[in-house]
């Protein structure tokens, strides 16, 4: 068991704890200098069932990250410290998802120069169009790339993630040209039945 505050991803195969809330995301908590590269950040507990394939997804090509929960409007303070630290502490990517009035990224965005990447949660109200929109908005000047929205927009902001981390490290690089050449070689392979 990983605590939420925790780094995951040393152990591919490890299956990431639900965020337990507000109380266990201190910024400073639980992390050496530097060994955290992607921070993945949620509104709510209840946004964990599509941002752990996020997780998962970021633990599949072994890259350092931290879940949390964060919320806009219910820790406004926290989201202040998490953002401002979050350079001097190392990440290199902000993963935020969010619902509703999804203002987690844009706020995050504001308080750092570390890219953010927000993933609108399907919400029941709306069907995450209000996600969508709150997120993708942005005014010009300080940008939150937008993902589609739930499972598939949690999984390729991972990818995204990896894609930016992959930059300087060609292992990473290596393996991500794996993953797309598996995932093409698998639609090559298919035979449609009847
Ligand atoms: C947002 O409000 C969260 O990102 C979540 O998607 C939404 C609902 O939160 P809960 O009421 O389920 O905690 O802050």
């Amino acid at each position: 068991m990983m605590p939420a505050s925790m780094a995951a991803g040393s152990d591919p195969g490890s299956e990431p704890d639900p965020p337990k809330g507000a109380a266990s995301a201190d910024p400073s908590a639980g992390q050496g200098a530097g060994s955290v590269l992607v921070g993945v950040v949620m509104g709510s507990d209840s946004d964990w069932a599509t941002m752990r394939r996020c997780s998962e997804v970021l633990a599949d090509f072994g890259v350092a990250h931290e879940c949390r929960v964060v919320s806009a409007h219910r820790t406004p303070e926290l989201l202040t410290e998490y953002a401002r630290s979050a350079e001097s502490r190392g990440l290199q990517v902000i993963v935020a998802g969010a619902g509703g009035a999804a203002h987690l990224p844009g706020m995050l965005a504001s308080h750092t120069i570390v890219p953010v990447i927000g993933v609108p949660i399907l919400s029941r109200a709306l069907n995450g169009i209000d996600s969508l929109l709150s997120i993708v908005q942005m005014p010009s000047g300080v940008p939150v790339a937008t993902m589609a929205i739930g499972e598939a927009g949690a999984a390729n902001a991972a990818l995204l993630a990896v894609a930016m981390l992959a930059r300087r490290d060609p292992e990473l690089a290596g393996r991500l040209t794996a993953y797309r050449a598996a995932r093409a070689e698998q639609v090559r392979a298919t035979e449609l039945g009847g």
